[in-house]
């Protein structure tokens, strides 16, 4: 065994978007790129003598070569300790996890979350720092800047390690650990969530499907739900991890769910259902024949967050993305507590979870999470769910239904056009820019605009600034229309287009969301010249 130092050349466009790198399984696959970036990681951390590093992912193709590549750089780099998932695997909430429990500098986690898998589909990898997060901008940037200039990198040329069998290996003066995938993340659960409540629903026949959409949260789900809480074997469908995922896109919403969809619609529909994607940090809820979005779950677990032991002190705060609807804030106000808007990318959440100025946070893609780790978390907003529904005794929908009631309700969609030529998406966005200035005050027909700019944040912890995040046209009356671009595709531009009406009286809350939201669509379509720029006359797919 003996360390190595390689010459090596910059590859370009290794700059981490909303979350981490992502870029085909091919371009990975080509001899030193993903050393290339792993070596700009450590060497942004500097000397890592004697601390420890969380490595694992989401078992997509490509996993394992990359955990075998990563062990061995890591050894070269001095790490004392590498703490693997079993088989390479970790959901990204349990690398967050593992993190902080063990007291990590930090981890590096393998995904492309969402994107399909398989050797034509995509691969990532992201660094999450020791508060268990993904790494500010801040850092990331400095990541890509070395990634710019890199000229070697350091290997052991150790074999290979049996990550499949729990227990102690050694590479170089390194110790590799593989742990149980599941067992950390599951204490942490256990502690949050009012588990005997839970069981005794399951316990009156209480039903639920959780479909792992053959990504990494089944062997999480399969664990808490069916081991621990006493869920029937089978609550649990698509839950061994595929490299492929099937072939199918990991992506938890009634598009790609469509099984779980579909069961949920049955005349035999189970009275709860649930889904993640290929990482295991989203979340989709549903109810008998009734979709939640990923808006309204956020505000209806802030209102009720006290019935979880985890959260019966009460909320410090709530977080919410830009593009995320305003249901959390009218929560939050009722509370009497802040609710922070923060561009989309659950990096920029983590200052306000360190600093206890948020206990919640949420994004409209599917996301929703607390200070319980730093990353959104799939299974977590699961067992909130689960909790809420054994402590009230009512339905998703009877839930929903009274918080519309009290609150008023937050028509929501999002309508993204994917695989749009960049050129062509990013003319559509300085187009926009450029029509900002003359917006306020335009009457367009049902609504007026009160305001319309391009969203830039100041953090308010570290003051730290992103600009460019979202155009956003608000109307007189609250209601929005939020374009972006989104920052995790691997194949031409996705346009992001956002649509939000806020509807106070209950007479109109049950409302097909594509019509309550029709007006706002045309005007989308009117202002941004979506069809002109794009050449599609209807969105790819729309949540
Ligand atoms: C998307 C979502 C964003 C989410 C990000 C990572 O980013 O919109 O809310 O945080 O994916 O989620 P973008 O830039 O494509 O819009 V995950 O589960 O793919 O790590
Ligand atoms: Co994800």
């Amino acid at each position: 065994m003996s360390i190595h130092t390689v010459a090596t050349k910059p590859f370009p466009g290794q700059r981490p978007g909303t979350s981490g790198l992502r870029k085909k399984v091919s371009v990975f696959q080509q001899p030193s790129y993903l050393e290339n970036f792993v070596q700009s990681v450590f060497d942004t951390l500097g000397d890592c003598a004697g601390k420890t590093l969380v490595l694992g992912g989401d078992g997509r193709f490509h996993n394992r070569e990359a955990v075998q590549t990563i062990l061995r750089m890591a050894a070269a780099h001095g790490f004392a300790k590498v703490l693997v998932g079993q088989g390479g695997i970790l959901s990204t909430p349990a690398v967050s996890c593992v993190i902080r429990k063990h007291g990590a500098l930090g981890g590096l986690v393998l995904s492309a979350s969402h994107n399909p898998g398989g050797p034509d589909g995509d691969f990532g990898i992201k660094y999450n720092i020791a508060a268990g997060g993904p790494a500010p901008e801040g850092v990331t940037e400095a990541i890509y800047h070395r990634t710019e200039d890199i000229s070697r990198y350091r290997i052991s040329d150790a074999p290979a390690i049996d990550i499949d069998r729990i227990g102690t290996a050694t590479i170089e003066q390194m110790a590799v650990e593989v742990i149980d995938p599941v067992a950390d993340y599951a204490e942490l659960m256990q502690r949050l969530f009012d588990f005997d409540a839970i069981r005794a629903l399951f316990g009156r026949g209480f039903s639920m499907c959780f479909d792992g959409m053959h990504a990494v949260s089944g062997p999480y789900a399969k664990a808490i739900l069916e081991g621990m809480l006493g869920a029937p074997a089978g609550t649990v469908i698509n839950g061994v991890p595929l490299e492929d995922f099937g072939g199918l896109h990991p992506d938890p919403n009634p598009v790609n769910a469509a099984q779980l969809i579909a069961i949920m619609a049955a005349d035999d529909a189970p009275d709860f259902g649930a889904a993640s994607d290929g990482d295991g940090d989203r979340n989709m809820i549903v109810g008998r024949r009734f979709d939640v979005t990923p808006s309204d779950s956020l505000a209806v677990l802030a209102a009720n967050a006290a019935v979880a032991p985890g959260y019966r002190a009460g909320l410090k705060g709530i977080a919410r993305s830009m593009p995320t609807s305003q249901a959390a804030d009218r929560v939050a106000q009722a509370l009497g507590i802040p609710c922070h808007e923060a561009p989309t990318g659950w990096k920029f959440f983590g200052t306000l979870l360190d600093a206890g100025m948020a206990t919640l946070c949420g994004e409209e893609s599917y996301g929703t999470g607390s200070d319980h780790v730093r990353e959104k978390d799939g299974v977590w907003a699961v067992l909130f769910w689960l909790n809420l529904l054994a402590v009230s005794g009512k339905t998703v929908e009877q839930l929903l239904g009274e918080h519309w009631a009290r609150f008023g309700r937050n028509y929501y969609s999002r309508h993204d056009y994917e695989g749009v030529d960049p050129k062509a998406a990013n003319e559509l966005m300085a187009s926009l820019r450029i029509k900002l200035a003359t917006l306020a005050g335009q009457d367009l027909g049902h609504y007026v605009v009160d305001f319309a700019d391009d969203f830039s944040y100041t953090d308010p912890v570290d003051g730290s600034v992103a600009t460019q995040q979202g155009i956003r046209i608000v109307m007189t009356n609250g209601s929005r229309i939020v374009f972006r671009l989104s920052g995790t595709g691997t194949e031409g531009a996705t346009l992001r287009v956002y649509l939000e009406r806020y509807e106070a009286d209950p007479v109109y809350h049950h409302l097909p969301t594509q019509q309550a939201l029709s007006a706002l669509i045309l005007i989308a379509e009117q202002v941004g010249g979506i069809t002109g720029w794009t050449g599609r006359a209807r969105p790819t797919v729309t949540t």
